[in-house]
């Protein structure tokens, strides 16, 4: 009998990817304009700074440089949730991290699904934000359960999808054929859809209560409302996006400009007001609207320890103290300059930001440490010292709920700031989730763990070869 061979996870991930941003493409075109945009700057970037170049090329393949990092999806339901953790477990990506939005004005919690390993990272680095509708934080009760009697309606995953998951559990993996088969499939999930399952009134009462409850409610599936591409310059992507007939939202979220990038810097352009059809009473469809679909752009840094994650929550919340960022753009310098102003006291050298234990590194020998006889038992600091070991910052891979919430408002209408007591139930998420999240920071702290043993190991066996 001939063994059935499997497509790595780490293939399907890259198939299904590319078969989303083509789907996206043309159905917002403005996102295809982003994407042109996206990789113009790159181009520039690269050729005015050949050691970054380098660098990339010695660590990423240049040539997807522009390829997608991510895209989001909204989810109405725990049965849902659970099922698209199994759909995105045959890409290879698991959930990492949670994510409470309920402080920040939208009433969801979240996680993102992601390859971890290095390798798999490497190869397509697509994860997918992924929210889980709160209706526990809507006041209304009747408008609570009409919203989830329609969500108990609809059914997300076209059948086929789900006979190939329950296939690729059973298995272990799919075949070329199955694979193929699957990426179409899964893909019918993320499709937008211009017929709502509501009527033009209950859209409205929906949409009075918060956008994003209509947003998730009123359509056949949990259409992906964002992809992003990598930039290498994301303040210049901001300020050209006019240039191309596409408006950038007010800020650029997160950290200020750095030598030293940290974390994750995001901004994207405002969502699209797209006809969708509603169907009334009388079984007539209604012409109506709808605000959800946008582009993004994201620029990655370092990973923060908690100490360094302390200190920029920190920072971040001083400069909103003195200035919060107008939806309309009208105070966009006069934020950024206090933002700059705020993050003053954090490091922006590699060698602070390790010293002060702000960030992840990973470890390894420097050209001189993989032929010198080095005493095994010297710290690391000393080993750095001797110029025996090297260190490179670790990418922060993840989210920050605080721009997050920042693209979610811009997105839905900048109006929508609404305040919810602050509700984070991580557990609640898991339980619908059916499984834990991996918590990010014991995440980094092993790649970086791992790193030192590795060098440690190395060192060891040098001198045992002596
Ligand atoms: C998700 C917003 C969060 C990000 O990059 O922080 C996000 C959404 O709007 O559904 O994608
Ligand atoms: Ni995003």
């Amino acid at each position: 009998m001939t063994k059935t061979r499997f497509v790595p996870s780490d293939d399907i991930r890259s198939m299904f990817s590319a078969a989303m941003s083509a789907m996206y493409r043309t159905e917002v075109p403005a996102y295809g304009t982003l994407m042109d945009l996206v990789a113009k700057v790159n181009a520039e970037t690269l050729s005015a700074d050949p050691k970054l170049r380098e660098r990339l090329e010695d660590t990423d393949s240049l040539d997807r440089i522009t390829e997608e990092r991510h895209g989001a999806i909204r989810l109405g339901t725990p049965a849902e949730l659970a099922m698209m953790r199994r759909l995105f477990a045959v890409m290879g990506m698991v959930p990492v991290g949670y994510y409470d939005l309920s402080t920040a004005g939208v009433p969801v919690h979240s996680t993102a699904f992601r390859p971890v390993g290095e390798a798999s990272l490497k190869k397509n680095p697509f994860r997918v934000f992924t929210s889980l509708l709160r209706l526990d934080l809507i006041a209304d009760e009747a408008l609570r359960a009409e919203a989830e009697a329609t969500l108990a309606r609809r059914q997300i995953f076209t059948p086929g999808a789900v006979e190939l998951i329950e296939k690729a559990e059973q298995q272990g993996g799919l075949d070329r054929a199955d694979a193929l088969r699957f990426v179409t499939e899964a893909l019918e999930t993320f499709r937008w859809h211009d017929k709502a399952l509501v009527s033009p009134d209950m859209y409205a009462r929906l949409h009075a209560a918060h956008r994003l409850i209509a947003d998730v409610v009123s359509f056949k599936g949990p259409h992906i409302n964002h992809l992003t591409p990598r930039t290498l310059d994301i303040d210049l992507v901001q300020a050209r996006m006019p240039d191309y007939g596409i408006a950038p939202k007010a800020v650029v979220e997160g950290p200020p400009t750095r030598k030293c990038p940290i974390l994750l810097r995001q901004t994207s352009f405002k969502a699209l007001n797209e006809p969708v059809l509603f169907e009334d009473k009388d079984g007539t469809w209604k012409e109506g609207s709808h605000t959800a679909r946008f582009g993004e752009i994201e620029q990655r840094g370092i990973a923060l320890t908690p100490k360094g994650r302390a200190l920029y929550d920190e920072l971040l919340n001083a400069s909103r103290h003195l200035v919060r960022p107008a939806a309309d753009g009208s105070n966009a310098a006069e934020y950024e300059k206090a933002l700059a102003e705020a993050f003053t006291p954090f490091p922006d050298t590699w060698e602070a930001i390790r010293a002060e234990g702000l960030g992840y590194f990973a470890y390894s020998l420097t050209e001189k440490g993989r032929k010198a006889k080095a005493d095994t038992d010297a710290s690391l600091d000393a080993l750095i010292a001797e110029d025996l070991v090297q260190f490179d910052p670790i990418v922060y891979e993840d989210f920050l709920p605080v721009s997050a919430a920042g693209i979610f408002q811009s997105n839905l209408g900048d109006d929508a700031t609404q305040e919810f007591v602050a509700s984070p139930n991580q557990q609640r998420f898991e339980l619908d989730l059916g499984a834990k999240v991996l918590n990010e920071f014991d995440h980094y702290a092993g790649i970086e763990q791992a790193s030192i043993a590795d060098c440690r190991q190395m060192l060891t066996a040098i001198e045992a070869a002596e």
